[in-house]
């Protein structure tokens, strides 16, 4: 008789006469991601979308965005917010207003320990990034460094206080004033963190914040350009919104960075339950730092106990005491459906297309290159269960 793999296994599986019911097999764990976005109520956004489809505008700085601008500037205490699309065209735009423009854009001095769009933003704004060395303990641009690649043709400087660590923001204000050149801050990180009791976003000429749905704060897609003044707020819309003025005037060359009314929609009815989810990541790296803090071989970024964090990550470096390096630990969670991420890795300098640079080459960049190699980034969000957790940290604390 041929083999009838379907009657054939059912008969197969039916119980003995009189054995115990047969219990199902434990459902497998969920995979755990290194983020997961809260999304706003749906009775929060319902009144924005009416809004929408009432009045039909979807977009070009729309009553929703303008609201959602004005909620963001008091809700963090910064004096003005720019919207835009992602942080990444905020940053192209920071620039470009502080004076990295045309042709032979001159030099912008940032750090390679950092997602690939802040060097990405300077050579698409026409400059040429020029990477110097990071603190060995904040992994932020080191002052000194950035003091040792000034050049005549130093048009900025692009820090980056990576997962919401603030750089050494007097060192760094310091040298720019010494040198006369702005100071922008990439502080896609940084919604809701402070710096002695003033919000992170506040700092230098321009700070960048993301918006993306990886954030401690979301709009799906989106950014916020941070300034001091209204006439410089103004000048960023419109460089923005193809450099428009009026119906008779583009004064500029701007590009099509605007943020959608959708888009502020889901920021505006997200951002009152914005410092709960700050308080519920909280509570996640500090059980993190309870199980890690002590461990042989790993280095916690981000001690909890300083004020004014977001907890938007909890990275760890897996220094050579670790009995195994940081991609094997990362595998090995990932085998069991733990997805941390190694943010950031590989070393943007060490990327193709910016591996030739002068201030690329090996060597020259020592802390950089041993974060990148050491850095993983544990998941951190608000729903995290702590049962979840404590898998990761018994895989950590075994590997
Ligand atoms: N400067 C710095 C220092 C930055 O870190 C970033 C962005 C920027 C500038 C530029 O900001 P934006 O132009 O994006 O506004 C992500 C984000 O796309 C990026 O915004 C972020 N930094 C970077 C650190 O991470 P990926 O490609 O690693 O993300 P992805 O899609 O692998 O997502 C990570 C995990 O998050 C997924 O495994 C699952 C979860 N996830 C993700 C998304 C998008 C969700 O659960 N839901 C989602 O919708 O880049």
């Amino acid at each position: 008789m041929d083999f009838d793999p379907i009657s054939d296994s059912e008969t197969y599986f039916l119980p003995e006469p009189g054995s115990p019911p047969r219990r199902p097999d434990p459902a497998p764990p969920e995979d755990i991601y290194v983020t997961r976005p809260t999304l706003p109520p749906m009775a929060a956004l319902q009144p924005l979308l009416d809004e929408m489809w009432d009045t039909r505008m979807l977009t070009n700085r729309g009553a929703i965005l303008r609201r959602f601008e004005l909620a963001l500037s008091e809700h963090l205490g910064v004096p003005h917010v720019s919207l835009v699309a992602n942080a990444t065209l905020g940053c192209m735009i920071a620039m470009r207003h502080l004076g990295v423009t045309g042709r032979g854009a001159g030099e912008v001095i940032t750090t390679p320990f950092s997602f690939v769009a802040t060097t990405h933003a300077i050579a698409w704004a026409g400059a040429e990034p020029v990477f110097a060395d990071i603190d060995p303990v904040t992994l932020n641009l080191d002052p000194a460094q950035v003091e040792r690649a000034i050049t005549p043709r130093t048009r900025a400087i692009l820090a980056v206080h990576c997962y919401a660590n603030p750089c050494d923001v007097s060192g760094l204000g310091a040298v720019a004033a010494r040198h006369g050149i702005p100071l922008i801050y990439d502080a896609a990180h940084c919604f809701g963190a402070t710096l002695d009791g003033r919000s992170l976003l506040d700092f230098g000429d321009l700070s960048v914040m993301s918006l993306h749905a990886t954030k401690v704060f979301h709009s799906v897609e989106g950014g916020a350009i941070i300034s001091h003044d209204a006439q410089t707020k103004q000048a960023l819309d419109r460089l923005a919104n193809y450099g428009i003025v009026d119906n008779h005037t583009i004064d500029t060359l701007g590009l099509n960075a605007k943020m959608s009314e959708l888009h502020a929609a889901v920021g505006l009815a997200g951002l009152p339950g914005a410092p709960k989810d700050i308080v519920a990541r909280g509570a996640v790296v500090r059980r993190y730092w309870a199980a890690l803090g002590q461990v042989k071989g790993l280095r916690c970024v981000c001690p909890p106990d300083r004020p004014g964090q977001n907890n938007y990550a909890f990275p760890i470096l897996v220094e050579p005491g670790y009995p195994v390096d940081c991609e094997t630990l990362a595998d090995r969670l990932a085998s069991q459906g733990i997805y941390a991420r190694r943010y950031f890795h590989p070393l943007v300098s060490d990327l193709p297309m910016y591996r030739s640079l002068p201030s690329a080459r090996q060597g020259l960049l020592p802390h950089a290159s041993a974060a990148a190699r050491q850095v993983l980034c544990l998941p951190v969000f608000p729903e995290l269960a702590p049962a979840d957790q404590d898998r990761i940290v018994e895989l950590i604390l075994t590997p």
